[in-house]
């Protein structure tokens, strides 16, 4: 064999083993806390339950200390039911549950189950967790943990269910060594979950030197803002991803009716950070929703606004395709509005900024919120007039 013949099948060698390593799932370690966002940095994301006084039919109970227990089902597609069943049981006669029951297990019985003690009670609130549950995986059980709050009083009764549980570890991202954590922040026990709605998908996030990069599951992961794709693929139940480069994106464009220098979309292809040039954007052909959209302004007196655009209709979709430039109005003219409402004696005055698809509109004043505005009331004789300061809120 030549010299030239073996340094060709040498480079062959290397390219098949890196494309290999490339595709293999990068494994992520569980971790829990009882407040996950002290040792992530990041929000956590929560999940409300209805609560009933009746008891489920057909299911196994324990033996409740008081006659009133209250029932709730913690929702999660990891279950063939679709939820673990939740009961709470009272110690005292008054002041809100102070123990919890659930379906740990996940065997359809809370008869099995131990009370749990609250981390912290009050007269109105009692706080559970980080409970551990065992759900059914495709390798056997895979563990979760919950953090469940009740607000419980005569005339406030909430129940909220947090994830206590997320995946963090170092993996590689388009060749570097980076810090990435997983969250479940749907919080119904997947972490796969990719929807047009930011909370109700589940959220990745990079650490790129200290900067975190949020994004959705799904489609794609952008390395940073504007910056190159790569095909993600997020396992079920957390434990790994895959990060692949994919062979060729098809890609669109965007154009901006309005002078935009930010603009953040949600979809099937997954989130994308953008900062528009010359107006235009490019993702992969797709259909999304807005998330957030900003446009910079200077008044008179050079001072620098932002006009911040949020809050999205849930149905507004934006349709991407390769072929044709997709147009996005402008969320200018920005529209005021008023309520009142009688409120007891008094009356309440609330005021909201709505752009052309129905967003919710704020300002940033050299990159903070100005003032809130003023209401001026006066009556036709003049005999009356007053002006109230509106509160953010
Ligand atoms: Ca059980
Ligand atoms: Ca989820």
């Amino acid at each position: 064999m030549s010299r030239t013949t073996k340094f060709v099948l040498c480079v062959v060698t290397v390219l098949l083993a890196g494309a290999a390593c490339a595709e293999e799932p990068q494994w992520l370690q569980y971790r829990f806390s009882r407040n996950q966002a002290a040792f992530t940095r990041y929000g956590i994301g929560i999940s409300r339950a209805e609560l009933t006084e009746r008891a489920p039919r057909a299911v196994r109970l324990p033996k409740f200390s008081s006659e009133d227990p209250l029932f709730a089902r913690w929702k999660t597609p990891m279950v063939k039911r679709g939820y673990l069943l939740v009961a709470f049981d009272r110690t005292a006669k008054t002041g809100p549950h102070d123990r919890l029951y659930i379906d740990a297990d996940a065997d359809g019985s809370l008869a099995d189950e131990k009370p749990i003690e609250p981390f912290k009670l009050s007269d109105r609130r009692a706080s559970f967790g980080p409970v551990r549950v065992l759900l059914p995986g495709t390798d056997g059980p895979v563990t979760y943990h919950l953090v469940v709050t009740l607000y419980d009083s005569a005339d406030y009764r909430r129940l909220y269910f947090r994830a206590g549980g997320w995946y963090q570890g170092n993996i590689t991202v388009a060749g570097t060594e980076r810090p990435c954590f997983l969250f479940d922040y749907n919080c119904n026990g997947t972490f796969d979950d990719a929807t047009f709605e930011l909370s109700e998908s589940d959220h990745i996030v990079i650490d790129y030197d200290g900067t975190l990069y949020k994004g959705t599951v799904g489609g794609y992961l952008q390395v940073k803002m504007n910056g190159e794709l790569l095909r993600l693929e997020v396992a079920r139940d957390g434990a790994c991803v895959k990060l692949t480069s994919p062979r060729s994106v098809k890609m669109g464009t965007i154009e901006f009716a309005g002078e935009s220098d930010y603009l953040e979309l949600l979809g099937d292809n997954g989130f994308f950070r953008l900062k528009p040039v010359d107006g235009k954007v490019r993702v992969p052909v797709g259909t999304y929703r807005i998330n957030q959209c900003h446009y910079p302004k200077t008044d008179g007196n050079d001072v620098q606004w932002k006009l911040l655009a949020n809050g999205f209709p849930a149905d507004s979709r934006v349709k991407v395709r390769g072929t044709k430039v997709t147009r996005i109005v402008s969320s200018e003219p920005v529209r005021p509005s008023m309520q009142m409402q009688k409120e007891g004696r008094g009356w309440r005055f609330s005021q909201d900024l709505k752009g052309q698809s129905g967003e919710q509109i704020t300002f940033e004043r050299k990159g903070q919120r100005p003032p809130a505005p003023r209401l001026r009331i006066k009556n036709s004789d003049g005999s009356y007039e007053r002006v109230l300061s509106f509160e953010y809120g």
